[in-house]
């Protein structure tokens, strides 16, 4: 699936700016068959009869104003699966930050046709503190050609190197999208910058979990959907030290009763150095 080979310099230049911009990470050949898995997760249309984990936005009650999002979709339809668990992209993220392995934390289906709004800005390792190490290492794929007045994703270079922020702000359609980040760059004491990912359909990013990132109202005329996985180490577990705090009310329903290790049903391993990657993967794929 996975087209674009990561380089030494696409691994200076992530360790720089926090994120790297590609134009080729999967085939656009392939871009039409999630175009359809969207429409099929947004009509409620279930491939595997399991209902995602975050479903925030339906075709018969969603708010036309908003961007539409489900989290996990991988789990009710095998084609964004094929891509959201691709050995290829789990690798790639493991080499860009330097990691002994990658496993999936979580989807995002993201489907922001024109006049829609933005989506706040934020640091992504902030709001997934649960497990340790507490690190997160994002592909966001784009299903459609991207420009700067179409709502794509924004990134702030060396922003990974700022302070860790608390959640704050709304995630959908804030007033103003990109205030939280230009607080956080107050407290920095310096000037942001803004690199919009303006990539052709099957281009897109990779990014650091600290990076500041966010995306504009969709002022374009053409619909701005992307495919993101959030990946995590191989080697994470549950930390204990967050349990007091709560471990939020989604993702804990995974954890086993008395370990910490995190589960491969929910959370596959999908490319480590030693070889491995979670075998029932290929199982689920094919549909067995
Ligand atoms: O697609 C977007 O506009 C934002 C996505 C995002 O927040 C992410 O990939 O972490």
């Amino acid at each position: 699936m996975m087209l674009h080979e990561i380089t030494t310099a696409d691994r200076e230049h992530f360790a720089e700016d926090g994120y790297l911009v590609v134009d080729d990470l999967i085939d656009p050949a392939h871009i039409p068959v999630l175009h359809q898995a969207f429409d099929d997760l947004f009509h409620g249309r279930f491939e595997t009869g399991v209902r995602p984990d975050e479903v925030n936005w339906q075709v018969a009650d969603g708010d036309p104003s908003r961007t539409r999002q489900i989290c996990n979709g991988w789990k009710a339809n095998r084609e964004i699966a094929r891509v959201v668990l691709d050995e290829g992209i789990g690798r790639a993220i493991a080499e860009l930050a330097g990691w002994p392995g990658a496993r999936i934390m979580i989807d995002n289906v993201l489907w922001k046709p024109p006049a829609t709004k933005s989506l706040g800005f934020h640091q992504d390792s902030a709001y997934l503190s649960w497990f340790t190490p507490s690190d997160l290492c994002t592909c966001w794929i784009a299903l459609d050609a991207t420009r700067a007045d179409g709502g794509t994703i924004e990134f702030v270079p060396g922003s990974h190197r700022w302070a860790h922020s608390e959640p704050e702000g709304e995630f959908h359609a804030p007033e103003d999208y990109r205030a939280p980040m230009r607080d956080a760059a107050a407290r920095e004491g310096t000037e942001p910058g803004i690199t919009y990912v303006e990539v052709p359909a099957g281009g897109g990013s990779f990014h650091h979990g600290w990076t500041w990132h966010g995306s504009g109202e969709n002022l374009s005329p053409n619909p701005r959907r992307a495919l993101v996985l959030h990946a995590m180490r191989s080697d994470v577990e549950y930390d204990p030290a967050q349990f007091a705090q709560g471990i939020g009310p989604i993702y804990s329903r995974y954890k086993r009763l008395g370990d910490n290790r995190l589960d491969e049903n929910y959370f596959p391993v999908l490319w480590r150095k030693d070889g491995y990657r979670t075998p029932q993967i290929t199982d689920y794929l094919d549909g067995r």
